[in-house]
């Protein structure tokens, strides 16, 4: 049961989907605009890297090197968002009491980590640093980057600032490009409604491939509507269709289509292949690091070796 002291649900956005007989729900969001097709939809059959939508699909060995021990959790969430957002507040509110605070193993990057029982399902929720992006040139941006990529959290919960969205969007692009498997959480609605600010999230949900949820988490409101939303997407009756961006220059398209291809056939199953080759195109340190001491390779299927199959080493040389 959801042990929210006092939830409350003073929100205007469309009610949360609920279970149909356990099966995906087809998420309908119809609108006069026929110019815009749905972004969430059921899988199709053979989608997710496990073959399973309702698996939980965090990556228990990588979180426990990460310090998070999923022993007696069902699933894992991801809390992101920029700095001064409203993520402790959210965090604070979801777990109340049962919290613990900490430093990320070997850094000095503070973690809060705590839980809640929501839909029969036992839920670690971490507290990740705020951060503009991911791109990993801070330690915060590291630490966030890694847990997401690394962790395979079952649900990134992005919680936004709704009166500073143009900013705020930036870092829901990039958590998509990494996970299908997000939530975005539209805060402060209050201040924005105080600046004369509307958020269409609806339209904005469908836009972004995933659920957004408005919430005043300081007030407390909005957060029964959140949780559903993450029990929705962790259990996969909810299954994003993210937005990702398609009109790169031609140029580049080749070299992320060539690469992506690769990094499929070296390691397959990898979730993200094309974030990782945009990334590596990038020249991004960690990631090159990640392919060359095979990590990419644990996260493509549970029990594959360190390092990556001898006959498959990327060639980046080629992309
Ligand atoms: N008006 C309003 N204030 C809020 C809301 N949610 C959080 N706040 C306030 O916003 C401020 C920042 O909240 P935090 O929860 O500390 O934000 P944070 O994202 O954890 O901040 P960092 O950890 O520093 O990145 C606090 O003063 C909160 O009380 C909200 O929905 N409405
Ligand atoms: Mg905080």
């Amino acid at each position: 049961m959801n042990n929210l002291p006092d939830p409350t649900n003073g929100q205007t956005g469309a009610p949360p989907a609920s279970a149909a007989n356990g099966q995906p729900i087809f998420l309908e969001m119809p609108d006069d605009d026929p110019g815009f097709t749905l972004t969430i939809q059921p899988p199709p059959a053979g989608h997710s890297a496990a073959g399973c939508t309702t698996c939980p699909s965090h990556n228990a060995a990588h979180l426990q090197r990460l310090g998070v021990n999923m022993d007696g959790w069902d699933y894992v969430v991801a809390l992101a968002g920029n700095p001064n957002v409203g993520k402790s507040t959210v965090f604070n509110a979801l777990t109340g009491l049962r919290q613990h605070t900490g430093n990320w193993p070997g850094k000095t990057v503070g973690r809060a980590e705590g839980g809640f029982e929501y839909g029969g399902s036992r839920y670690k929720l971490v507290d990740l640093p705020g951060t503009y992006s991911l791109l990993a040139t801070s330690l915060d941006e590291e630490v966030a980057r890694d847990f997401i990529l690394f962790g395979q959290p079952d649900v990134t919960l992005v919680v936004v600032d709704s009166t500073r969205l143009e900013r705020n969007l930036n870092l829901v692009l990039q958590v998509l490009e990494i996970t299908d498997r997000v939530v975005v959480c539209l805060n402060l609605m209050d201040e924005a409604r105080r600046h004369g600010l509307v958020v269409d999230e609806r339209r904005l949900a469908r836009d972004l491939g995933v659920p957004v949820v408005p919430t005043e988490a300081r007030q407390r409101k909005g957060l029964s509507d959140l949780l559903q939303a993450i029990d929705d997407v962790a259990t996969g009756r909810i299954v994003g269709k993210p937005h990702r961006i398609k009109s790169e220059p031609p140029a580049l398209k080749r070299a992320v289509s060539q690469l992506t291809a690769q990094i499929e056939r070296t390691f397959p199953g990898l979730p993200n292949a094309r974030w990782v080759a945009l990334r590596l195109l990038d020249g991004d340190p960690r990631i090159v690091e990640a392919v060359q001491r095979g990590e990419l390779g644990e996260l493509s299927g549970p029990g594959r070796a360190l390092m990556p199959p001898a006959e498959g080493r990327l060639d980046l040389a080629a992309a």
